[in-house]
């Protein structure tokens, strides 16, 4: 396959729904591949999810802190973009931080709609939900929101309002986080809001120091996924034997994190063996950045039309209102 095609298919939820569904299937196809490459989603097993939840508390990781003031502060007006007896539907729903500033602010919203492919973290956080804000109706939805999913019958006839903060979309290549919006629109249908937080270009020292904080944290959450491999599928990757590299690609406008391998070596993972020459990596994940500029472009050709923008003043990030 052409370089091109193949970085394009690369981090496509289309193309793994249709080459492989398993762990072991995707380890096989990125590390045969040249160069060798993995998901970024597999990094979240319960130890990643635990150091992605201390990366966010780092001083160099100003994304969600930066997201969480920007919502804070403009509550009020990013509220007043949400219809009366709306449906709040989150696409990868995680945690409800971002979604309660929302809640609280908006109090027109009757309906909150977590969508995520944990079940155990959706049923925690909807009963937190229904428990603190006994006014929202919550219908947890178990599914992978890069495919397509049916809204719960019982907010058929109210608005819908999309969410996806966290510059979640920045994993995806440009022309997947295009049919990631498109899909959206599908799901919610005509006349829906969507409000999508995401990580501006900005200074790349800033950039850099985000992805590879002094304490290590990211180096250990990237290499956590070696040892996800280990655990997993019966592998012998020597951690001691890669390191952390994560840098700005500014032809691109994206962080790419990378494993590299510090000696020539054979690993046994899945069933197969893999070869590392010194110095080669594993592409681990991209994280991609827009102007407002290139994410208006970007939504307005997935068939959506930018409403608002509220950044922060460091302009270090971005939420976006878009309509259908
Ligand atoms: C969860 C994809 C938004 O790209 O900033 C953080 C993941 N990787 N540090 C990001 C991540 C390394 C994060 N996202």
């Amino acid at each position: 396959m052409a370089a091109l095609a193949r970085s394009v298919l690369r981090y496509s939820a289309r193309h793994e729904a249709a080459a492989s569904d398993s762990f072991a299937d995707h380890v096989v196809n990125g590390l045969g591949d040249d160069p060798k490459w993995l998901s970024a989603k597999y990094f979240y097993d319960a130890a990643g999810s635990d150091l992605f939840e201390q990366i966010t508390q780092l001083p160099e990781y100003y994304p969600t802190r930066t997201e969480l003031a920007i919502l804070s502060e403009n509550a009020r007006a990013i509220a007043a973009s949400i219809p009366l007896a709306a449906a709040l539907v989150e696409f990868g729903a995680g945690s409800s931080r971002k979604a309660r500033i929302l809640l609280a602010a908006a109090p027109q919203i009757a309906a909150y709609v977590p969508v995520d492919i944990s079940p155990e973290l959706l049923a925690q956080e909807a009963s937190r939900v229904r428990h603190d804000m006994p006014h929202v109706a919550v219908f947890p939805v178990a599914a992978d929101f890069t495919r397509d999913f049916d809204l719960p019958a019982q907010i058929r006839n109210r608005p819908h309002v999309g969410f996806f903060p966290g510059s979640t979309i920045g994993n995806f290549e440009p022309e997947d986080a295009t049919e990631f919006l498109r899909q959206a629109g599908r799901v919610l249908g005509s006349g829906a809001t969507m409000i999508v937080g995401v990580d501006r270009i900005k200074d790349e020292a800033v950039l850099n120091a985000a992805y590879d904080d002094a304490a290590g944290v990211t180096a250990r959450f990237n290499l956590n996924i070696l040892r996800r491999m280990n655990r997993e599928l019966g592998g012998d990757f020597d951690l001691a034997a890669f390191r952390h590299r994560a840098f700005y690609n500014a032809a691109d406008h994206r962080i790419e994190m990378h494993l590299e391998s510090l000696h020539a070596q054979t690993v046994h993972v899945a069933g197969r063996n893999f070869s590392f020459a010194k110095g080669e990596t594993i592409h681990t994940e991209n994280s991609y950045k827009y102007t407002i500029e290139s994410f208006r472009a970007l939504a307005e050709t997935a068939g959506w039309r930018p409403v608002a923008t509220w950044t922060d003043a460091h302009d270090y990030f971005a939420v976006h209102v878009l309509k259908q």
